[in-house]
């Protein structure tokens, strides 16, 4: 395991610790806040169901199983290391291999991130009489791996002929929903975007606004065939996966000579360029689809370090943002900004642990009142829990005492977002303090 990993599992510990321990700190706040209403905090906090899930799956991953389909070159090596962010090895053969499919496990360094199940596009096959007998070998093949979810892949600037890639995919959903009693997840991903015309634009920032609507075109193209095929999928989206890489030493290296690279040059690849486009919600679309929670969680944990850390900040601001909106609607005998601001202490401290921070809860509680102006830094609990109407004020300006769930949730996103900034970030408190409120005006406009 290489420092960073070590340490993302680290903060996730230290995450779920504080989160267990969260219970006891509530208990513990001061008498002015009833019993029951203590018990209503925890019961929002702790009976959070996608919470639990999300806190469960710390412990709880596995390496995804993808079967991946696609014609040679279509880009599915590619796929694996944009999804990863990091030029990655396979490990060969972790079942068996035939001719047409082939088994492996994608490694980065010790940690295995994912198997896969690559298997070439059923029409290259040769002759007739082969492709019978080697379609029956796939659909075994594939049924022996069991696969969480099958991405097909398509290219995005030559149409191919889909069909019989769709008709194999339905007989191997047949067998599967056969066996598994569910159906096997699909997910379509039309690679090589960026070689759509102006092919010039390769930086996914600079898309012009034709190159953008050519491949919007190419999907719908795709989903017809799809959909009048009858071959039901969970979602298609354009992809490219394109990244351009330089060995550590600084020099660029075509992605044909890597493998030549001494092994400590390809394990310590640097990305030159970075073309990808959309792959964080191919990243989405695949979460979504996956089944098995382990499986989910594995695929979210295969991701760079920075990017499982961001999707996990994001999924705690709208985890506890809706619990702010739970909240908010039930009548309680405190004043809403303290519950809130509990509430919203324990998302903060979550969001600095999982920035590598040792964080206090009255740390957190300051950064919030933080936000709200400087002057509120050095209340304690017990003194905003007294005050806390006019203290209401100072956020929500004439909100009065009542929060409405609406400015509950989007007080706790942009304090979420605010903490995402300045944790996760690294930025200044004055540019969380920007970043709070413009994510208060965008929600509000919204
Ligand atoms: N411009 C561009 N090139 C890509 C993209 N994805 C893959 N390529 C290139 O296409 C070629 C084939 O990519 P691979 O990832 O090896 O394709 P594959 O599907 O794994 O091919 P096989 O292993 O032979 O089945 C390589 O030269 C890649 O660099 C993309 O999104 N954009
Ligand atoms: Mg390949």
């Amino acid at each position: 395991m290489n420092n960073d990993e070590m340490r993302i599992e680290q903060r996730l510990k230290n995450m779920k610790k504080f989160y267990n321990k969260s219970g006891e700190f509530i208990d513990k706040l001061p008498d002015v806040i009833p019993d029951e209403t203590k018990e209503m905090i925890k019961e929002n906090i702790l009976g959070d169901k996608e919470l639990k899930k999300l806190m469960d799956g710390i412990d709880s991953h596995r390496p995804p199983r993808i079967f991946l389909i696609g014609r040679t070159g279509v880009g599915k090596s590619s796929l694996i290391n944009a999804i990863c962010g990091k030029y990655i090895s396979k490990v060969s053969d972790t079942k068996s291999c035939t001719e047409n499919t082939n088994t492996y496990l994608c490694k980065d360094n010790d940690r295995t991130l994912m198997e896969i199940l690559d298997t070439r596009g059923i029409a290259e096959s040769e002759s007739l009489d082969d492709k019978i007998s080697a379609e029956e070998m796939i659909i075994d093949e594939i049924n022996k791996f069991s696969p969480d979810i099958a991405i097909l892949m398509l290219n995005c600037t030559h149409r191919d002929d889909v069909d019989s890639d769709v008709e194999f995919m339905k007989k191997i959903t047949k067998t599967y929903q056969r066996i598994n009693k569910i159906r096997l997840p699909i997910v379509v991903a039309i690679n090589k975007c960026d070689e759509m015309a102006p092919t010039r634009f390769k930086n996914p920032e600079e898309y012009p606004k034709n190159k953008i609507h050519k491949i919007n075109e190419v999907v719908q193209y795709y989903k017809d065939i799809i959909v009048k095929s009858g071959l039901k999928i969970d979602n298609i989206t354009a992809v490219s996966s394109l990244i351009d890489w330089k060995t550590p030493d600084g020099k660029e290296i075509s992605v044909e000579y890597i493998d030549n690279l001494p092994i400590y040059d390809i394990n310590n690849l640097e990305i030159a360029f970075d073309g990808r486009y959309r792959i964080e919600e191919l990243l989405d679309i695949l979460e979504e689809a996956i089944q098995d929670f382990e499986a989910q969680m594995g695929l979210r944990m295969a991701s760079r370090l920075k990017e499982v850390v961001n999707r996990i900040a994001k999924q705690l601001t709208n985890i506890f943002s809706g619990i702010s909106a739970t909240v908010a609607l039930t009548p309680i005998p405190t004043s809403d900004i303290y519950i809130l601001l509990i509430i919203q202490s324990v998302l903060v401290s979550l969001i600095a642990l999982l920035s590598g921070r040792e964080i206090s809860i009255k740390a957190a509680k300051d950064f919030i009142l933080g936000m709200g102006g400087v002057l509120l830094g050095g209340y304690t609990f017990r003194v905003i829990a007294q005050q806390s109407s006019k203290i209401l004020n100072v956020f929500w300006p004439g909100v009065g005492s009542a929060v409405s769930s609406t400015v509950a949730a989007t007080g706790t996103k942009a304090i979420g977002n605010a903490a995402i900034s300045y944790y996760i970030d690294d930025n200044t408190l004055d540019e969380a303090k920007k970043r709070f409120e413009k994510s208060k005006k965008e929600d509000l406009e919204s």
